[in-house]
């Protein structure tokens, strides 16, 4: 399949997954709709990319407005979407449920699953009129797997694996394809530098003797997802280093 003349739509564009899955689409050819907070990082990346066509523009997914002028302002030529990737997202904090702090809580919320959902909403009308398009969502294992202080970061990734099938069975009529991938333990990005508010000792223990997944093998899935041909929905994907593997059910004994 050419990416050539097709459209790649990026949430979270300025680090991690996002930036790695931008490059290597941009090396595929495609044109390139570019989003995250930071625009200083979307107008290096851009600068990184060129001659590959970008357009790169600052937006907080949480804000509904924003995503909505957004849209409305992408260039003729960016304007109708192939692949929509909702990668923008986070976790914060790793404390028990009744330690969390409630602003966190619903930072998560707001990113990961009324951001995701404002998203699509946004990009599908041209997609349902085209009869063409592929949403592919970033979840995780820790929308499936609990574990201890995952609360509400997996709680809004169990959400978008089910809002990912339910969007799937809405688009059943047409040739729309819906994507989750579920990556584990990941290295090379910001996100455990997020989670523990920039504590950068307390991020690197979280990969310390450990050969994580890199931002790389999470671009290379979603290019894999959205090049199969176009009777073919890959609906899940769970990775995971060799390192990891799920966990039996907590027993406490006291
Ligand atoms: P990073 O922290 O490196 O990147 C997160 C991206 O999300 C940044 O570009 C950030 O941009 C963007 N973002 C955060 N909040 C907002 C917002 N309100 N509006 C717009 N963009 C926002 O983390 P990763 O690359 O690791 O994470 C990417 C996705 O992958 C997330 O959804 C995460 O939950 C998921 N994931 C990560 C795993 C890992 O181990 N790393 C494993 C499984 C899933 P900016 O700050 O500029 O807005
Ligand atoms: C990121 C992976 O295990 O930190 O979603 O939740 S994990």
């Amino acid at each position: 399949m050419s990416w050539t003349d097709r459209t790649v739509m990026i949430t979270g564009a300025t680090a991690g997954f996002g930036t790695a899955i931008a490059r290597r689409f941009a090396a595929l050819g495609a044109r390139l709709v570019l989003c995250g907070r930071r625009a200083d990082r979307l107008a290096a990346l851009a600068a990184e990319l060129a001659p590959a066509p970008v357009h790169a523009a600052p937006l907080d997914v949480r804000d509904r407005a924003a995503i909505a002028a957004f849209v409305a302002a992408l260039p003729p030529a960016f304007a109708a979407i192939d692949l929509l990737v909702n990668n923008a997202g986070l976790a914060l904090g790793l404390d028990r449920a009744d330690r969390a702090d409630p602003d966190d809580w619903d930072t998560m919320i707001d990113t990961n699953l009324r951001g995701l959902v404002q998203v699509t909403r946004a990009v599908l009308p041209g997609m349902v009129a085209r009869d063409r398009g592929h949403i592919v969502n970033i979840g995780s294992v820790a929308g499936s797997h609990p574990y201890p202080g995952g609360n509400v970061y997996g709680a809004t990734k169990a959400a978008v694996a089910q809002f990912s099938y339910n969007l799937q069975a809405d688009l059943v009529a047409t040739r729309l394809r819906v994507t989750n991938i579920e990556p584990g333990l990941c290295g090379g990005s910001e996100f455990s530098q997020v989670r523990f508010h920039g504590d950068e000792g307390r991020a690197a223990q979280v990969y310390a003797g450990t050969e994580p997944l890199t931002a790389e093998d999470i671009a290379e899935t979603v290019v894999w997802a959205a090049s199969q041909p176009p009777h073919v929905n890959i609906g899940r994907i769970e990775l995971t280093p060799i390192c990891q593997a799920p966990g039996g059910l907590v027993v406490h004994r006291r």
